[in-house]
């Protein structure tokens, strides 16, 4: 999509500090950071919300969620077999969520104690 913010970034038009890369995902740091590593997971192909991706393309969504782990072990929020010492993984889906862009990503945060319940 033309119109779609990180549509121009996998395509490159709009320039994203990559971090992590596969044939389908693209991850990039964001650029209003809510903690020491704060990191946006994408899929290339345009999908609005996680739901939606799980209905079009339930592989894909699965191919997010490992580059998610894959950027977490990268960025030393957790062991390659384990979860120490921990992150989250977020995706917010609405205008109640906060959601402003709607092509899906998952936020991946770490590098500082997250508290319970997010606001
Ligand atoms: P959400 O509110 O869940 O839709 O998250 C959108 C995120 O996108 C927000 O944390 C800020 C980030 N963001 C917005 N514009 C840009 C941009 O141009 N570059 C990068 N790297 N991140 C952006």
């Amino acid at each position: 999509m033309t119109d779609c913010l990180f549509c121009r970034m996998v395509a490159g038009e709009i320039p994203a500090d990559v971090v992590h890369e596969t044939d389908r995902t693209l991850a990039f740091r964001d650029i209003n950071p809510q903690a020491p590593t704060h990191v946006l997971v994408v899929p290339k192909e345009h999908h609005p919300t996680v739901v939606a991706l799980a209905q079009a393309d339930p592989g894909l969504l699965g191919a997010v969620v490992r580059a998610a782990g894959e950027v977490a072990v990268q960025e030393g929020l957790a062991t390659e077999d384990g979860v120490e010492p921990g992150y989250r993984v977020v995706t917010n889906t609405g205008p109640a969520a906060g959601q402003t862009v709607h092509h899906l990503h998952l936020h991946v945060l770490g590098g500082r104690d997250l508290r319970w319940p997010p606001g």
